[in-house]
């Protein structure tokens, strides 16, 4: 299985090189054999496409992708689903899983044969990334999902994703075999109190219309979610209230419904009245429908820290209907699911959870960017969970890099390798100039301390020289040369890195965008760090210390403009960058090292590093 990849690689080196030798799948496939073989990429070909397949994505896509669809060709391309005949020869090949495909090319064929239409639009996606290779290898690829629903739900405070940012984010689930997006950001009035009983304007509901079908091209299933539990009346009154908002949604095409009631306290919290509500809009709404995807709901206490052994989480399982998904953020609200956290709630929920999970979301942490790996997920929960979706930052570009990682983990746990994944997005991202974003995001990923206390590694290829350093430095007054030379050069790394991504602005302008305050940080910590590192070598020559301890100076207040400048929001302003390990460790060298050159001349300097931002007394 995983021998593919490597001869796909030696493939790519003999036929294709350059880019092509990073060449990975992804999500990564369940299965795949490789014959030791090229095709090249058919200029004509005769289509055999199943009737279940007529003007679905999988079809439009296929044709985007292989534009010489003609009625007599030597090439074959056959694709359907197990109803179709044109697939009827490889029927036993099919994935019995929901979004499964079979995919195979041979010299003068391509067979697509799904589980469903939308397992055919997945192997259409496959096949289109085999076509970036400048010839196709000879495959068969047997795949599927591991958990059913996979996705994003925007579920965060702060700025809501842009209309452009959301039509982009369908499109990127589409590629990456995603197929759930729950709209449900906490700053839209009305999604949330006070305008959820109030239908939208007529321009933003033209722009859920936009919404909707986009997700439909991308076999995306569009879920729209109300948050009612703020100041809900449990009356006869609201509930018709509630289910108008969702008929005038239903009429914007929405074919998914949520309900939320997270993050409340009062009326809106009780479980009987909850289970009553949603019962009966999954009776007279979503079953009276027929054709609207099984009701999702959040609980209040969606997580193991909201208080266990109450009544709550018991009164929902006994009560919500069967189909109804209930969500669940883990132990915690910021957490990695767990074995043990499914095994305590599936039995109280009498179903399989339906996570949510608080990765990359930073709206309780907005001046840090989370851009490091997907990790720390156990990798044998597939068969406990009905679904799993990520809650994104507000910056939806940079989301991305997490949300390749949510996507292929998702796609197949044993094989999930979370290095890889994060390589592969930042490529993704910039192929251009992927290694600088790497050194960027790999300085940029904890979210430091906070009530929620959720915690990511950060710089880690450089950590061990950063405390060996300062251990050596702390301890025998001497520093240890080699880890000294290699912060050196991270710093001389991380300078550098800024002003290339600086400088790049085209070839990911929305990304740019997002990331430019923090890039402006991540350049003054590194040359910080350069400044730090020279006081070090020279506390005996007055001079050469005495500029360095002005620039580290300078850059200490230089560090704080920037916070002090960009990002000013209400509870976590500023931009914090590389404040992990970069910048303490930075701070614990300037303190030594003047204290040390104090000693030396006699003086007193002021030892005190400038922090990030003026320390709030109690
Ligand atoms: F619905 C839940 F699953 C959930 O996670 N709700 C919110 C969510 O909107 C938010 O993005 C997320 C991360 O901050 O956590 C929940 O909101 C909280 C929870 C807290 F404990 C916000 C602040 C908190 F202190």
């Amino acid at each position: 299985m995983k021998n593919f990849l490597w001869l796909v690689i030696s493939f790519c080196m003999i036929t294709a090189g350059g880019y092509a030798q990073d060449f990975r799948l992804q999500p990564t496939p369940q299965e795949y054999v490789f014959q030791n073989d090229s095709v090249s990429v058919p200029q004509t070909y005769l289509l055999h496409a199943g009737s279940s397949l007529e003007g679905q994505p999988a079809l439009s896509v296929l044709d985007k992708l292989l534009p010489g669809g003609e009625s007599q060709a030597s090439f074959q391309i056959y694709v359907g689903t197990k109803a179709d005949k044109e697939v009827r020869k490889f029927r036993k090949r099919i994935p019995d899983v929901p979004d499964g495909y079979f995919l195979k090319i041979t010299k003068d064929c391509i067979v697509i044969a799904g589980a469903d239409k939308r397992g055919v639009y997945y192997g259409v996606q496959t096949l289109a990334q085999l076509l970036t290779l400048n010839s196709l290898p000879a495959v068969e690829i047997t795949d599927f999902p591991d958990v059913p629903y996979r996705g994003v739900v925007e579920g965060f405070y702060g700025t809501p994703w842009s209309h452009e940012a959301r039509m982009d984010q369908l499109d990127f689930y589409g590629k990456n075999k995603m197929n759930v997006y729950i709209y449900g950001p906490k700053d839209d009035p009305y999604h949330r109190t006070p305008h959820w009983r109030k239908p939208y304007p007529a321009q933003e509901g033209e722009r859920i219309k936009q919404l909707v079908e986009r997700a439909k091209q991308n076999e995306v299933i569009f879920y729209w979610a109300i948050h009612p539990g703020g100041d809900i009346h449990w009356n006869e009154e609201d509930r018709t209230n509630l289910l108008r908002k969702f008929e005038s949604m239903y009429q914007l095409g929405v074919r998914g419904f949520a309900v939320f009631f997270d993050d409340i306290s009062g009326e809106g919290t009780q479980a009987e009245k909850q289970v009553e509500l949603l019962n009966y809009i999954d009776k007279n709404f979503v079953q009276a429908k027929q054709d609207v995807a099984p009701l999702i709901m959040c609980p209040t206490v969606y997580c193991g820290a909201w208080g266990k052994g109450s009544d709550y989480l018991p009164t929902l399982g006994e009560g919500l209907n069967e189909d109804i998904r209930i969500m669940w953020t883990g132990d915690k609200v910021c957490t990695n699911i767990t074995m043990s956290t499914l095994d305590y709630v599936n039995p109280l929920l009498q179903r399989k959870a339906f996570i949510w999970w608080n990765y990359p979301v930073s709206d309780y942490v907005t001046d840090h960017l989370l851009l490091g790996p997907v990790y720390g997920n156990d990798s044998n929960i597939k068969d406990k969970v009905s679904a799993f979706v990520s809650n994104p930052m507000e910056y939806a570009e940079a989301s991305k890099i997490a949300l390749y990682g949510v996507a292929d983990y998702t796609w197949n746990m044993a094989d999930y390798d979370s290095q890889a994944s994060w390589k592969y997005a930042l490529k993704a991202l910039m192929p251009f100039h992927a290694d600088y974003l790497e050194t960027f995001a790999s300085h940029n990923s904890d979210q430091g301390p906070s009530g929620l206390e959720f915690r990511r590694e950060e710089s880690v290829s450089i950590q061990s020289a950063l405390s060996k350093l300062l251990e050596s430095y702390r301890e025998e007054q001497k520093k240890d040369d080699s880890s000294y030379w290699e912060v050196v050069k991270e710093c001389r790394r991380i300078i550098a890195s800024a002003n290339v991504l600086l400088a790049s602005e085209k070839e990911n302008p929305a990304l740019y965008k997002e990331i430019k305050p923090w890039l402006l940080q991540f350049k003054l910590v590194g040359e910080y760090g350069g400044e730090v590192l020279n006081m070090m070598e020279s506390f005996q020559v007055k001079e050469r210390f005495m500029r360095s301890y002005e620039q580290a100076r300078a850059l200490q207040i230089l560090m704080r403009e920037v916070n002090d400048t960009y990002n000013r929001t209400a509870s976590h302003p500023g931009i914090k960058s590389g404040s992990r390990h970069l910048r303490p460790t930075f701070d614990a060298l300037f303190e030594l090292a003047t204290e040390r050159y104090n000693k030396e001349h006699n003086v007193y300097l002021n030892t005190q590093p400038l922090p990030w931002e003026e320390v709030k007394k109690l």
